[in-house]
């Protein structure tokens, strides 16, 4: 049997890194069965189009994964395939939370004819096997123990997924009209690939708007480091043997949420030599032991997430985060700076304790602090989080199902000391602010003493997170970018071509004078 695993495109951003579980199943597969995948993100099609290949390729089963904010898209791909014959299964985060909803079963239209709820590592096979059967089910869902709660797979051992030879095209950075001008730069940089890496799931931290703590569970589970350690090194022959560049993004909710066994596997990692350019996300509170801050930059750590939420403690307490205290941010963030680590500061506005003029307020914080990346988002009551019941119970959701109507930045539910609009303006305000030709030239003068290969890489990270918020998919808005941008960019070059030119005459000159020691001798 031929399946498709399928990811929607969000309809308003690319996202800079594929996802996870398509390759994970693929790997999972029972081997008798040939498994396509396409991320609507990448390579972007109609519902038509999206039907019309799998005719042509016979796919006969089709997985679609979504999160809540992609799902309505994720559900007209799923009727128009089912509408031309063609069966469906869905999984991932929403279905899980919302199952009656894509089986049609709360009033609404049909969207699959199968669901797999929870972690699927250990029912896809059986799917997959009852599908080729004719024997699809309904639902598919994990053991449960005695307390029924579902069994989750131990991670040990962890499926091979053959990075070094999976198609990867798809999910190259590099926009095409710039691939042959970037791959003569340095060791190649013609592809550009971050690729995600799991090396634990769970979190016991029960942030209110959270999914995580609910769908993965509040136990934590690890692979073996040797795991970890044999697919960083597979990335790395391969980003070698294509003169490419591979990024990688451990995909673990808080990757130091037991710093014992982070440091036993950055360790591991730094005696394999299994070091690539890599992004975590984890919480400040972990942050402020420098032996695991050492360990990170060695390890190849070059930029860290940061769910940092909001400057007000009062909000960090309404949300069941104030372990993560506002007033040490600066602290963790000097001492990241000083091992050349960027951080990734994310923010949530529209929270209880919000007022107009959070954007400004958050933004003097954020300038005064090392340059980052800040990202800004809105709080959300997602399907079964601790914040969707207890918005629903004070009767404070204006959209209930705000995912069957998404937009972007519209929240769902109304502040209680701001409105909706306002608190989009915020949110639109903050972007704007943040990656303008301006502020990205202010940060880049911040970090003005730091290696000039450093100051590049924060440009071009700044590039691609604008990217985020605005669209800039094709080659006319890239132009532009760097049209606006031109006077820090000018500089920048000027710089490193005279630092390149003048290593290069150390090394001819130190050559000389070795030569001329030889011949003297
Ligand atoms: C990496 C990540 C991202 C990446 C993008 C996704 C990517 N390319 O990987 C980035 C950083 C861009 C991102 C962004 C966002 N993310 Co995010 N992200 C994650 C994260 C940390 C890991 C995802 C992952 O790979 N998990 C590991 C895999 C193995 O798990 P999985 O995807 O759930 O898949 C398993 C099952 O669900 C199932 N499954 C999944 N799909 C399918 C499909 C089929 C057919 C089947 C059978 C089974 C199946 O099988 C898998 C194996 O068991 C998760 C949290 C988490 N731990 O999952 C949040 C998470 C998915 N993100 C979340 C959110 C909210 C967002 C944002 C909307 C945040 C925002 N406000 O902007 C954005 C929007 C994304 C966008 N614009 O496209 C929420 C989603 C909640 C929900 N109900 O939808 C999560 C769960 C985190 C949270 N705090 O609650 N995210
Ligand atoms: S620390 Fe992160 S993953 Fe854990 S519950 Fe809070 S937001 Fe979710």
């Amino acid at each position: 049997m031929k399946i498709l695993l399928y990811n929607p495109d969000n309809g308003v951003t690319r996202n800079f890194m594929p996802h996870l579980w398509m390759f994970l199943l693929q790997s999972l597969t029972p081997k008798e069965h040939e498994v396509v995948l396409i991320d609507g993100n990448a390579k972007a099609m109609s519902e038509a189009e999206l039907v019309e290949f799998c005719r042509k390729e016979n796919v006969e089963l089709v997985g679609i994964g979504a999160m809540t904010r992609m799902v309505a898209r994720a559900y007209k791909f799923a009727d128009a395939l089912r509408d031309a014959g063609i069966k469906v299964v869905m999984g991932g985060p929403h279905v899980t939370e919302c199952p009656d909803e894509a089986l049609g079963k709360d009033g609404g239209r049909r969207h699959a004819d199968a669901v797999a709820l929870g972690e699927a590592d250990e029912t896809w096979a059986l799917l997959v096997n009852d599908a080729a059967r004719g024997e699809l089910k309904e639902i598919y869902q994990p053991e449960t123990d005695q307390k029924g709660n579902d069994k989750k797979p131990s991670l040990q051992p962890y499926p091979h997924i053959p990075w070094e030879t999976l198609d990867l095209d798809q999910f190259s950075l590099v926009p095409s009209f710039m691939r042959g001008f970037m791959s003569k730069l340095g060791d190649g940089w013609g592809k550009f690939f971050v690729v995600p890496i799991e090396t634990g799931r769970g979190c016991p931290y029960g942030c209110e708007f959270c999914t995580v703590t609910g769908f993965f569970g509040d136990s934590i589970r690890f692979r073996t480091n040797e795991s970890v350690v044999e697919e960083l090194l597979r990335l790395k022959a391969r980003a070698r043997k294509e003169k490419g560049q591979i990024a990688v993004f451990f995909i673990d909710d808080n990757l130091a949420i037991n710093k014992k066994r982070l440091k036993t596997l950055l360790r591991d990692i730094i005696a394999a030599g299994a070091q690539l350019p890599w992004v975590a996300q984890i919480s400040a509170n972990l942050l402020g032991d420098e032996e695991l801050v050492d360990l990170i930059a060695d390890a190849g750590g070059k930029w860290v997430f940061i769910g940092m939420e909001s400057i007000d403690p009062a909000n960090m307490a309404d949300v069941n985060k104030n372990f993560s205290r506002p007033g040490d941010y600066q602290a963790v963030l000097d001492r990241l700076a000083k091992r050349n680590i960027y951080a990734i500061t994310s923010f949530i506005f529209g929270m209880d304790n919000d007022t107009p003029g959070v954007a400004d307020r958050t933004l003097e914080q954020v300038n005064s602090w090392q340059p980052g990346l800040p990202v800004f988002g809105q709080l959300t009551p997602f399907p079964a989080t601790p914040l969707y019941t207890r918005l629903e119970k004070a009767g404070r959701m204006t959209r209930p199902k705000h995912w069957l109507e998404f937009a972007p930045f519209v929240m769902a539910h109304t502040p209680l000391k701001m409105t909706i609009e306002q608190a989009r303006q915020e949110t639109l305000h903050a972007w704007q602010l943040s990656y303008s030709p301006e502020r990205n030239a202010e940060a880049l003068a911040a970090i003005s003493d730091a290696p000039i290969g450093y100051r590049i890489g924060h440009l071009v990270a700044r590039f691609f997170f604008r990217g985020i918020y605005f669209p800039q998919m094709n080659r006319r808005a890239w132009i532009k970018l760097l049209m606006q941008n031109r006077r820090t960019i000018f500089s920048l070059t000027k710089e490193g071509v005279s630092t390149w030119r003048a290593a290069k005459r150390k090394s001819r000159d130190r050559i000389a004078e070795v030569s001329a020691i030889n011949a003297e001798n």
